[in-house]
């Protein structure tokens, strides 16, 4: 039976609704999209559905990295008004889940076979958060983004090409459904973060001395505040499912301190139980509430068949909070035949939270899939991308025999490994490539080599949309114009800097605060669109692109041998013409082995931008001898270049023969010359 039918044409407006569904799932045979045996084996690609395609770049010009370039070098543009563009960057640009699907050639072919899709759940309809967290509708697509239909027929068309899709769930928070009334005040005043108020204490509390005389009032259509919810019926009003409209339901206990990172495990430590700006806390120790959003999450898988959830702030829920939520979903996902659906949990304030929750719920594989990489690990691979950190830094991490078990970055499908995302929680707020100088050569494919530690070393690797066309912003010489409109500033809206519309509109969607058809039929033409590189009305869907090519070859080379998806890894030592056999120091070439059975993978980057590199590189001593071959399968300046082109060292095909041991003590190497900057080469040989 197919899971069309489960698509009516109203969204469910109670539980009770969703729950008669469910059983219908129960009842009958219909046909899911299995989970894959291991993540590890999947390359991710995050997406912000707002931001990447409306699907009609065809109208549009593409923008060559010709002209990239002479936008960059011109420090002045007369014809153009930055403060505008930055502007048009906290709005609605209008990309669209169809949009998503349109690109599906363009992302199988860069060799992802996973989508991660920011969250798509219908937001406040006169509401700027286009990032899609801010919830108003737990069981609709958002009208700007397109329908429920529209998602099912995304998920389908992905599976038909093998691509499973990951959608992004939020359970610690709704939007800005409700909001505070103080003593005396007007239901139509009310707002937002009120002074944070400890356990066991909220707003309402008939024992609080201090809050007792408050309120809260669900929003209209129009935010405003409304006492008598009998006149809010319509579809935009409060919130939906109608089971979520008790204040019980809701922690109420003001805006707190979001990075009191002392107490992780108190459940009721104050980042567990602030709102989220003006997005308000669920009170998940209520049972019911989390069992409403259990069976609202139960209700997307059901009806779309996607492949995993993506959880967004879980270390503002409480460990025990998680774990019911994960083990519910996970046995939900079971019955469908989807025995490894993927949850992986954004955990901000550094590694010790991260750890903390990966170590208690992902263990066992019943809870918690692992987590995202936002903490230093990110930051770690910036600098050794760059050159600017020693590897050993990025290898460290996922050594067995330092303290602890390190979370479990060993066993390789524990960690979604990030290099840019929308948040950047730890470090600046702009994307790797930003922070390649743009006089350097390797600009537009340096952040191929960071690709490269993502794509060969432990973990599940993740690429933020943007990265196969080198995103950068405005360049140095123009971030005069948008430093005063937040420019790598979180707290003025700097994440927009991450967020550019790929698909490159003229002109953002009709203003926020119109209604709904007026936002998805009318454009603002007051601001220009929030393009790549500071640019509006041309699209970087360029499959040609430096960063592109050279991502996809690591993709396709990927995919072809699982020693380099699953192996067991080393960093190796390297013998340069200055040193003997040495772990390099930064800037110099990196080698590392993944090994599998009797075969070997060895993946050698040069991440100094500036000068070729060359050494001899350890391999196995116990697989192999001297005289033994490594063939080169992969080898991304050649790609760059063109097979027929390439004049340098060890192209496709080529063989490096295993020298050494000439005294007992010597490693086995092979010697690998003349890698150019920012350029990988992957040999492999079997024993
Ligand atoms: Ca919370």
């Amino acid at each position: 039976m197919p899971i069309n039918d489960l698509l009516t044409t109203n969204r469910p407006e109670t539980l009770a609704e969703v729950r008669s569904l469910l059983r219908q799932v129960h009842r009958e045979q219909f046909t899911y999209f299995p989970s894959p045996a291991n993540w590890a084996d999947e390359v991710l690609y995050f997406l912000l559905p707002d931001r990447f395609s409306d699907g009609r770049e065809s109208s549009r010009p593409g923008l060559s990295r010709q002209q990239i370039a002479q936008f960059r070098a011109a420090s002045t543009r007369p014809d153009w008004n930055w403060k505008a563009w930055a502007d048009s960057g906290r709005v609605w640009q209008g990309g669209t889940i169809s949009g998503v699907r349109s690109k599906l050639g363009y992302l199988q072919d860069l060799g992802i076979s996973s989508i991660w899709i920011g969250p798509v759940f219908k937001q406040r309809v006169r509401v700027d958060s286009y990032h899609g967290y801010g919830i108003q509708d737990f069981l609709e697509v958002d009208g700007r983004f397109g329908t429920r239909a529209d998602l099912l027929a995304l998920v389908q068309a992905a599976h038909d090409r093998r691509i499973r899709i990951i959608l992004d769930v939020i359970v610690n928070h709704s939007g800005d459904n409700w909001g505070y009334v103080a003593p005396g005040d007007s239901p139509a005043a009310a707002h937002n973060e009120p002074r944070y108020r400890h356990w066991p204490d909220y707003y309402g509390n008939p024992q609080g001395a201090e809050t007792a005389g408050w309120s809260t009032v669900w929003r209209s259509e129009h935010q405003r505040g409304e006492s008598d919810a009998a006149l809010l019926q319509g579809p935009h009003d409060m919130v939906w499912p109608r089971d979520l409209r008790s204040f019980s339901s809701y922690t109420r206990a003001g805006m707190g301190d979001l990075d009191d990172n002392k107490n992780i495990a108190n459940p009721h430590a104050q980042h567990k139980r602030t709102d989220f700006f003006a997005l308000k806390d669920f009170a998940l120790d209520d049972p019911s509430t989390l069992a409403a959003l259990i069976d609202c999450y139960k209700y997307w898988i059901a009806l779309t068949d996607c492949d995993g959830f993506r959880i967004d702030t879980v270390k503002h829920m409480a460990l025990e909070e998680t774990r019911h939520f994960c083990g519910a979903i996970r046995e939900f996902a079971d019955l469908l035949g989807k025995r490894n659906f993927l949850l992986v949990g954004e955990i901000a304030g550094g590694d010790f939270n991260q750890d903390y929750v990966v170590d208690n719920l992902a263990i066992l594989r019943r809870n918690l899939s692992g987590a995202l990489d936002i903490g230093s690990a990110r930051t770690t691979l910036h600098g050794v991308a760059k050159g600017l950190q020693r590897a050993k830094n990025h290898f460290d991490q996922f050594s067995e025999s330092s303290a602890g078990f390190e979370s479990h970055r060993h066993f390789g499908d524990r960690h979604v490994s990030i290099l840019d995302d929308h948040d950047h929680v730890t470090g600046s707020k702009v994307r790797f490539s930003s922070e390649t100088p743009d006089e350097s050569p390797v600009k537009d494919y340096q952040i191929a080599a960071a690709t490269a530690f993502q794509l060969f070393t432990l973990g599940i690797p993740c690429l933020y949309y943007g990265t196969e066309q080198a995103f950068a912003g405005p360049a140095q010489n123009q971030l005069q114009f948008v430093r005063a409109e937040g420019w790598n500033d979180g707290s003025n809206h700097g994440d927009r800097y991450l967020r550019e519309a790929m698909f490159g509109p003229m002109h953002p969607r009709g203003k926020y605060n119109l209604d709904i058809t007026a936002q998805t039929s009318t454009l603002d033409t007051s601001l220009p669109g929030f393009g790549p590189f500071g640019t509006a009305g041309a699209h970087t869907f360029d499959s040609t692109s430096p960063a592109y090519v050279r991502i996809a070859a690591l993709c396709s080379a990927r995919k072809a041998h699982a020693v380099l998806r699953v192996g067991r890894q080393y960093q190796r030592q390297i013998k340069l013409p200055s040193t003997g056999f040495v772990y390099p120091e930064a800037g110099e070439l990196v080698g590392w082995s993944r090994i599998l059975d009797t075969q070997e993978a060895l993946i050698v980057v040069n991440p100094n931008a500036g000068a070729a590199r060359g050494g001899d590189v350890v391999v196995s001593g116990e697989l192999f001898s001297p005289g033994d071959e490594f063939l080169v399968v992969a080898n991304t300046a050649e790609i760059a270049v063109g097979a027929g082109h390439y004049q340098g060292s060890h192209p496709t095909g080529s063989t490096v023969k295993v020298c050494g041991r000439t005294t007992p003590e010597e490693p086995v190497y092979v010697e690998i010359r003349e890698v150019s900057p920012a350029e990988t080469i992957v040999l492999l040989a079997a024993a």
